[in-house]
């Protein structure tokens, strides 16, 4: 009878998992050397990234096209972080009662969606994995990033440091991950393997320092240049320089 709940068990959580040939990898982030307080600790590891790089070809899946969405509401992008698959098509949905412009100019892809008006949307696809920076040329306060990956083996950390990675084919994986605060050495990625018929696979503990960062100085608006003294108390549709 045991025997019997334990196969059910089995079964039951393989279709919880996914497909029934791929696995879960699961881990743990821990920040260390940081003085935040255990609130902004959460949110620190909300905004972290973990991802998967098969180092076997086979491992290799070829994802179907996929969507996102960076939302624009209260001057403030939603989410913070986003991660996707490199191809990804972004949408950039304005929620608020002024006007936005959602830009890009920093390391990674380059973008401009222009001026547009509440309650509209643009969206731009991700061709270059990267990272790219993300701004609004209206409102200097609102910024986040978009984490282009070449894997589709990616999962945003949850508050308690935990992650799960689902429908992980079997292979040989680096584990690497995104933290906006990060400061150590982040070069040498811990390898994991993952064994066809084994359904959950628990990745090493990954530490990660905060000690020391600074956050972003200010940056410079669309056209390279400082945006104008009254812009952070700015909540109107203003046009683009003259
Ligand atoms: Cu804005």
């Amino acid at each position: 009878m045991m025997r019997h709940w334990l196969i059910c068990f089995s079964f039951l959580t393989a279709l919880a998992l996914g497909r029934a040939n791929a696995s879960t990898v699961s881990g743990v982030i821990q920040l260390t050397a940081n003085s935040n307080s255990p609130r902004e600790q959460r949110r620190h590891l909300s905004d972290i990234v973990v991802w998967l790089d098969a180092l076997s070809p086979a491992a290799s899946l070829q994802a179907p096209a996929q969507h996102a969405e960076m939302l624009q509401k209260d001057k403030m992008f939603h989410p913070h972080v986003l991660p996707i698959l490199v191809g990804t098509a972004v949408e950039f949905p304005n929620a608020d009662p002024i006007f936005h412009n959602a830009f890009s100019n920093y390391d990674g892809q380059m973008f401009d969606v222009a001026l547009y008006p509440p309650g509209t949307s643009r969206t731009v696809v991700f061709r270059k994995a990267g990272i790219a920076r993300v701004f609004c040329n209206i409102h200097p306060a609102m910024s986040a990033i978009i984490l282009v990956l070449k894997t589709p083996y990616f999962v945003k950390v949850n508050a308690d440091g935990r992650y799960l990675i689902p429908n992980v084919p079997a292979g040989q994986y680096e584990l690497h991950y995104y933290d906006e605060r990060a400061t150590g050495d982040n070069s040498h990625p811990p390898q994991l393997t993952v064994e066809s018929a084994v359904m959950e696979v628990g990745a090493p503990v990954l530490r990660i320092s905060e000690a020391g960062y600074v956050t972003l100085a200010t940056h410079k608006n669309k056209y390279g240049q400082d945006y104008p003294p009254d812009a952070l108390s700015y909540g109107g549709n203003i046009g683009p320089p003259k």
